[in-house]
C-alpha cells in the first residue's frame, strides 16, 4: 500500500509542477499541420480544431509565441475544440488561456472573446479582451468554477472557443486548458481511493 501512496504523491507533485503536461487541448500551439509562408488566407485546417468561418493558420517564424505558427481568426469567425473531462463536481476549476497579439501593422486595438462551454453550444461562460499594445504577446484567460457556475456540475465535456468579434486581426498561440491544482488534487484522491478499494 505504501508504494501506491508514494506513487500517487509523486504523480501529484509532477502534475502540480507541470502545467504543460496537463494541457487537455491538442495542437494548442497550432504547429500542425506544418504550413509554409506561401500557404495564405484562408487556411482552415489546424489539426484537432473546428472553426466557424475563415481563419488564417500561418507561419510567422520567430515572432510566434511558441514554435513558428499561429492562427488569426477573421472578423466574425472562431475556432473551437471540445474535450472530455471527468464529470464536473463541486469545488472544481478549469482555466483556459491563450496568448494573443495585436499585429502592429493594423495600428488599432484587437478584440477577442474567450468562451468556455459545457453541454454543447447552449451553455457557456465568456470574457472579452482588448489588446492595445501592438506586437506584444499577452496572456488572456478565463476560469470556470463549479461553485460559481453550478449549471456546469455533472458536465463531461468542455468546449473552448476563441471568437474574433472585430475587424482588426488578432493572432493566437499556445492555447491551454488545465484543471486547477485543487481539481487535480480531488481527481488524484479519487484515484487513490480507487486503488485502495481494489486492494
Ligand atoms: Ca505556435
Amino acid at each position: 500500500m505504501k508504494r501506491y501512496v508514494v506513487l500517487m504523491l509523486c504523480l501529484m507533485v509532477a502534475m502540480l509542477t507541470s502545467n504543460a503536461s496537463a494541457n487537455l487541448l491538442s495542437n494548442g500551439g497550432f504547429e500542425s499541420p506544418d504550413v509554409t509562408l506561401e500557404d495564405n488566407w484562408p487556411k482552415n485546417a489546424a489539426t484537432d480544431w473546428s472553426h466557424w468561418n475563415d481563419y488564417w493558420l500561418g507561419e510567422v517564424g520567430s515572432s510566434a509565441y511558441e514554435g513558428t505558427q499561429v492562427v488569426e481568426p477573421a472578423n466574425g469567425s472562431s475556432i473551437s475544440q471540445s474535450v472530455s473531462v471527468p464529470a464536473l463536481g463541486a469545488g472544481e476549476q478549469y482555466t483556459v488561456s491563450v496568448q494573443g497579439l495585436s499585429p502592429g501593422a493594423y495600428e488599432s486595438d484587437s478584440y477577442l472573446q474567450i468562451w468556455l462551454g459545457w453541454g454543447g453550444t447552449e451553455d457557456w461562460i465568456g470574457a472579452d479582451f482588448t489588446i492595445s499594445t501592438p506586437d506584444t504577446w499577452e496572456l488572456l484567460s478565463l476560469t470556470l468554477d463549479t461553485d460559481v457556475t453550478t449549471a456546469a456540475l455533472g458536465a463531461t465535456m468542455l468546449t473552448v472557443e476563441f471568437y474574433c468579434n472585430d475587424g482588426v486581426a488578432i493572432q493566437l498561440d499556445d492555447a491551454v486548458l488545465v484543471p486547477e491544482p485543487a481539481t487535480m488534487t480531488l481527481l488524484l484522491f479519487g484515484g487513490l481511493a480507487l486503488v485502495r478499494r481494489r486492494r
